[in-house]
């Protein structure tokens, strides 16, 4: 009998499995409703991927002859010890039950940030939450890693990023009304293949090209220009990173001295331009040329061409991953409000088109099901970038948002859904810094480099493997993921491992409710559906879903101009800043008193960039960006992302006269190295990217030479060996890895072969 294609979704899109005569999952195709579908996980299934399976419940040898606390240095160095899953339950329950009766609830690090899989109940960080809140609680974080300054800065002057990212103005309306598109730091086509829980139909390709058709300008900021593609002509300035503020600054101050400044916006619809306007003396073309290293001419004439058209400023997530980052943005939003054209069609700001496949889509906007993670007993909280030092300084503080955070004592660290030796910074620093907690516990599907480093590792399921629905924000469909096979090995669902640890608690009915997955997934479907009916959004009844294998939403469109409503009346509208407008001077922010983030934009160097003392030894600016062959570091070990790699490493991109004056060539093997750390790379040339620039972007697995040393050599090309681990102001404490300068020679030694993708040692109890 031929078995019918069933559909699974990833972040990065929807897949059609293929099964064989036997009912057994062959192949994955792309989704046939996708009109620019994602490689990145047509390989799910492959011998590649499953090799690096988490196949049985396993320990940390010292961990389970000594206990906790054994030998926390040999994390990553030891074998392993696998167990039943009945020794390996009783061992995480009976840990933390010691680690809540010793200490408390407040020792337990439970923020466990990461992304996950796609599918809207087997969300692991969700499933983790809700146990640990259910057992007492755990110590949370707040933001992310993606958004650490912007989360903090923009509800203070604008509105939470959650909601003006689901407000972008669709793309139809910008190809009809938009006259010059200005970005900084392009509409990268590679980031816009994500949506968190599921991208269904990529629609930002359409987009851009759609805007070139109707004959758009584009004019790219960015140090690295294949970061915009609307198969025509694009307007180049390479600007040096971490520079924007400055040259938006100097856009501002040529439409103040021209007289072009829309007075009427201003005094309508924001606050505090009175307080700002003064700041800008001095902060003219010429003074933003030194700093950014765009022509001062340039910058004049683009201050003009942005007054007299139509004009709509894009500003990407990365620029606020620096420090200082919240400058660039509340500058954008100071320049948009001088322009005067926000809520208006195809004029104003955006937050970033590009970064996901949400900005711009027209499809609407209704609540997805979400499990419910209960309520957390513990207050104490990090920003989420601030791990490694609330694990180096138990009882210090660190100020935040206009407090002081006490941090905890942590004895436990519990992730499930998250790689840290994929996403902190410094992870040198990192794994010192690691060896503080008792005892780690992940749940993992894949041996990652932060799984090796825990004490207790417990298999998961991929979302192949269990059924689940696909959800993500403003796409058109819902999924049905079917379980498509087995489990590989002994991996368990995190529910299932959540709802048993749970009963050996004495929690067993408050977490499941008494639901298995499939009514677990009828019951958050149908709320759903309750709530976005509310909405004016029809979705069928679960079943229908169900059998039909996926659904799509009807009914009530959106705005169709960002921020219309509050342009039509601000008064019946207001925003939900203190003072119900747009704030170019915050007094909020100002009573901080912040010397690194006063009460309004302004240009502040960063600790390392281009024109810093640091540049004499370390001349090259690194950016660490999303890399285009996978979603962070998930499934860095499939065929699709093991064909970028270039001598088995990450490659860096640099500019062929940077290559040349150091002896490298196309291919060449390289050590990246600042005072921080060193990683082999291999180089890879291009004349798209600015002199003084390189990038190695995230995503391949930590894979440390050695240990012990206070600088190891990094194996497999990870940038986060090189980057800086402090928070981008006192307001946001977000992260910055794309403040980081380094060097780069040829690496003419041997090279040490690449261990990064390794299942660990196991051996006997001893
Ligand atoms: N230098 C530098 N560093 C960065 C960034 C940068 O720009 N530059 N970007 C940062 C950003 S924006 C982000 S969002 C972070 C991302 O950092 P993370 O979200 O931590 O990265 P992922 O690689 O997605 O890790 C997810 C992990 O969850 C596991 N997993 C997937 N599904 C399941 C499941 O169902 N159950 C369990 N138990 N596990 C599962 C995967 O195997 C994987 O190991 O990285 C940050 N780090
Ligand atoms: N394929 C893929 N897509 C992803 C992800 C992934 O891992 N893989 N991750 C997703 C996640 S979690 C997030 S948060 C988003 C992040 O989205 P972003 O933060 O926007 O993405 P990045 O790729 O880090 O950077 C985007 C562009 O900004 C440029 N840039 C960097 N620094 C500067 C600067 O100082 N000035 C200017 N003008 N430009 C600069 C970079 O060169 C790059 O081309 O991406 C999402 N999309
Ligand atoms: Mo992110």
């Amino acid at each position: 009998m031929t078995h019918q294609r069933t559909l699974t979704a990833a972040h990065w899109g929807v897949y059609e499995v293929e099964y064989d005569d036997n009912g057994k999952a062959t192949r994955l195709h792309p989704f046939s409703k996708d009109p620019d579908p994602s490689p990145i996980g047509l390989h799910m299934l492959s011998d590649e991927v499953t090799r690096l399976r988490v196949r049985r419940p396993a320990v940390r040898k010292s961990w389970l002859e000594k206990g906790p606390g054994a030998a926390p240095e040999k994390r990553g160095q030891e074998a392993f010890v696998e167990v039943e899953w009945t020794e390996a339950l009783d061992l995480v329950a009976k840990e933390l039950k010691r680690v809540k009766d010793t200490h408390s609830n407040r020792s337990i690090f439970g923020g466990s940030y990461g992304w996950s899989s796609a599918g809207r109940f087997h969300h692991a960080q969700s499933q983790v939450h809700r146990f640990l809140n259910l057992v007492g609680g755990y110590v949370r974080h707040q933001d992310s890693y993606s958004l650490g300054a912007a989360r903090v800065l923009m509800p203070h002057i604008v509105a939470p990023m959650d909601e003006l990212m689901s407000m972008h103005t669709p793309w139809d309306v910008m190809a009809e009304h938009c006259k010059l598109f200005v970005s900084f730091g392009g509409v990268p086509h590679k980031n816009s293949q994500i949506n968190a829980g599921g991208a269904t139909k990529h629609h930002v390709k359409g987009g851009l090209y759609g805007m070139r058709a109707k004959g758009v300008r584009f004019v790219n900021v960015t140090p690295t220009a294949d970061d915009l593609d609307t198969g025509g002509d694009v307007e180049w300035l390479a600007i040096r990173p971490n520079t924007d503020a400055a040259l938006i600054l100097a856009l501002c101050h040529t439409l103040m001295a021209e007289n072009l400044h829309d007075r009427d916006f201003l005094a309508r619809y924001t606050v505090g331009f009175d307080k700002f306007a003064p700041s800008l003396a001095g902060k003219d073309a010429a003074w933003a040329e030194k700093i950014t290293g765009i022509p001062a001419p340039r910058i004049v004439s683009l201050a003009r061409e942005m007054a007299a058209t139509r004009t709509t400023v894009s500003i990407n997530w990365s620029l606020q991953r620096s420090h200082h980052g919240e400058q660039p943005f509340w500058a954008l939003i100071t320049l948009a409000c001088m322009l005067g054209q926000v809520g208006l069609p195809g004029g104003g700001f955006a937050v970033g088109y590009g970064p996901v496949n949400l900005m711009g889509s027209a499809f609407p906007k209704y609540s997805g099901p979400t499990l419910p993670q209960g309520t957390n007993a513990v207050s104490d909280f990090i920003p989420v970038a601030r791990f490694t030092d609330m694990l180096l300084n138990p009882g210090g503080t660190v100020p935040y948002n206009g407090r002081n955070l006490v941090y905890p004592d942590i004895k436990l660290v519990y992730w499930a859904g998250g790689n840290p030796f994929h996403h902190h910074q410094d992870l040198n620093r990192l794994m010192l810094a690691w060896r503080k907690p008792e005892t780690i516990v992940f749940h993992e599907q894949f041996w990652t480099p932060a799984a090796r480093m825990a004490d207790i590792v417990l298999p998961a399921t991929t979302s192949l493997e269990r059924d689940d629905i696909g959800y993500g924000s403003r796409e058109p469909y819902l999924i049905a993921m079917k379980k498509a096979r087995e489990p590989v090995g002994e991996a368990r669902d995190d529910y299932w491992i959540f709802g048993e640890l749970a009963r050996q608690m004495g929690q067993g009915e408050a977490y499941t409710e008494g639901r298995d997955t499939m009514a677990w997934l009828k019951h958050l479907y149908e709320l759903s559906r309750v709530k976005s009916a509310e909405a004016g959004v029809a979705i069928p009844a679960f079943d229908e879903f169900w059998q039909a294998g996926m659904a799509e939403a009807q009914g009530k469109t959106r705005e169709p101009v960002m921020l219309a409503a509050f342009r039509a009346d601000p008064d019946k509208h207001p925003l939900k800043t203190p003072s119900g407008r747009i704030e170019i001077f915050s007094e909020k922010i100002a009573s901080f008193g912040y010397d690194d983030c006063p009460g309004h934009a302004t240009w502040m160097e960063p600790i390392e960039w281009l024109g810093s003392k640091t540049a004499e030894r370390y001349p090259l600016h690194m950016l660490s960006d999303q890399p285009k062959d996978k979603l962070h570091s998930q499934l860095d070990h499939s065929p699709h992302a093991h064909a970028t790699k270039i001598k088995g490493r990450q490659p860096v991109t640099m500019h062929p006269q940077d290559a040349a004056a150091r002896g490298i060539k196309d291919g060449d093997l390289l050590r990246v190295f600042n005072d921080r750390g060193a990683c082999l790379a291999a180089a890879q040339l291009s004349d798209r990217i600015r002199r003084g620039v390189v990038r190695l972007s995230t995503g391949a697995w930590f894979d440390p030479a050695g240990s012990g040393s206070n600088q190891p050599l990094e194996k497999h090309g990870n940038p986060n060996a090189l980057t800086l681990d402090i928070g981008a102001s006192k307001l946001s404490q977000g992260c910055i890895a794309q403040t980081c300068l380094v060097e780069i020679e040829r690496f003419d030694a041997p090279a040490p072969a690449v261990t990064a993708h390794r299942v660990p040692e196991f051996q006997p109890r001893g």
